[in-house]
């Protein structure tokens, strides 16, 4: 079936609402220079710090009108008055979103960090986290997202069963001193940094964990961090059914965590995604459920490499909000395979880019945010201003 591209009035009302409510937050350190183990290529104009990182975010926010958020790295985004950053975000238009807690980069964390041997390791990473929550306090972040490179590397090198009670118990200190309207959101990765076991390797994982600490903990699907092949937008639908979804971090894999721009590598797999998320009203922000971005661009523009990840984003949203949800379910009833297939290939194929340029007019943003930040400037002004100092790496 071939049909002119839709306009924004072709939308069915629910659909054009679901749009308007969609946010997605931006990762600080996408903005920052990053690479492979290999080589790190900088660019010219790189933030030095983070008040120049959420300046770099905010152009993302200005050009697309749905990124009003970016979540902090602690400690890559330390800074010594957390007040003049939050209040720094606001002159830029965006706010702080979750804080990430790192605890995989001392020298303490070879072992582990909530799941390390040492008491006085996991002390040290319990208490990282509670200055994670005071910062939370600070900056107003409402998530304390949690990713540990735990795990194992040989068979034996210490017990799986004691490192899951010992992570259980670091979570609950953590869990416990959250204030009433903030939530912790657990991430899962199936390999890497270890290669024998990962301490939160898969989502049933992370939904115990969560489960036990209680309504507040959330699972992160991190779309790079699993198996090839795995259905992702199965465990979306899973995880949202629970209610226990609390984030995404959305980017594309080839290989592994590869953190390219999401929708890049797999836009179909994208919109299956938002498939299962629009069908259930979860774009919703009542559905508690933090759309955000986990990439790195070691070889284009970040700005721009951010522009576009959200749009990709955005185009998989409106594609799925296209679905003719009513002659799906009757097709699924009928039981007619092909024609169940073809509502969803139908919506997927419909071109929105048309469609989402006069929802950014309509909002007085770019018709073409992509051309509009190219010709704006701004990265040959930031390579002349930002002189001096140390471009911010993947890392600090
Ligand atoms: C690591 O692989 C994870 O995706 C985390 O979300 C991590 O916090 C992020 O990549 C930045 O360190
Ligand atoms: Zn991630
Ligand atoms: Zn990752």
């Amino acid at each position: 079936m071939t049909e002119s591209a839709p306009r924004l009035a072709d939308l069915p009302g629910e659909a054009r609402a679901a749009l308007d409510a969609q946010t997605i937050e931006l990762p600080s350190w996408a903005f920052g220079n990053s690479g492979t183990r290999f080589k790190v290529f900088g660019t010219p104009g790189t933030p030095r710090d983070p008040f120049e990182k959420i300046a770099d975010a905010a152009q993302v926010h200005a050009h697309t009108g749905i990124a009003p958020r970016v979540s902090l790295h602690i400690p890559w985004d330390l800074v010594d008055d957390f007040d003049a950053l939050a209040a720094h975000a606001s002159e830029h238009g965006v706010r702080i979103g979750a804080i990430n807690s790192n605890v995989f980069q001392d020298d303490d964390y070879r072992l582990g960090s909530l799941c390390n041997p040492s008491a006085g390791v996991r002390r040290k990473a319990i208490d990282h986290h509670l200055r994670c929550i005071e910062v939370m306090q600070r900056t107003g972040s409402r998530d304390l997202k949690i990713w540990l490179a735990d795990g194992l590397n040989y068979p034996g090198q210490d017990d799986l069963r004691a490192r899951q009670d010992r992570l259980a118990e670091g979570l609950a200190e953590i869990y416990a001193g959250l204030g009433a309207e903030q939530r912790l959101i657990l991430e899962y990765k199936f390999f890497e940094p270890a290669f024998y076991a990962t301490d939160i390797p898969d989502w049933g994982t992370s939904l115990l964990h969560c489960l036990a600490l209680g309504e507040r903990a959330k699972v992160v699907l991190d779309t790079g961090h699993h198996a090839p092949g795995t259905n992702i937008e199965f465990i979306v639908m899973q995880l949202v059914r629970a209610g226990r979804l609390g984030a995404f971090d959305f980017n594309s894999r080839f290989y592994a965590d590869d953190d390219l721009m999401a929708g890049a590598a797999d836009p179909f797999q994208l919109f299956r995604i938002m498939h299962e998320i629009v069908r259930v009203g979860a774009l919703d922000p009542a559905s508690g459920i933090n759309f955000m971005l986990d990439e790195c661009h070691n070889i284009e523009d970040k700005i721009p490499g951010q522009i576009r990840s959200v749009l990709n984003v955005q185009e998989a949203t409106a594609k799925a909000l296209l679905v003719d949800r009513e002659a799906l379910t009757k097709a699924q009833a009928a039981g007619d395979v092909l024609a169940a297939n073809g509502v969803l290939m139908d919506a997927y194929n419909t071109d929105v880019r048309a469609l989402l340029d006069e929802w950014r007019t309509d909002r007085g943003l770019p018709a073409d945010p992509m051309r509009t930040f190219a010709e704006s400037g701004y990265l040959a002004r930031i390579a002349a201003d930002r002189v001096g100092g140390t471009p911010a790496g993947w890392g600090a």
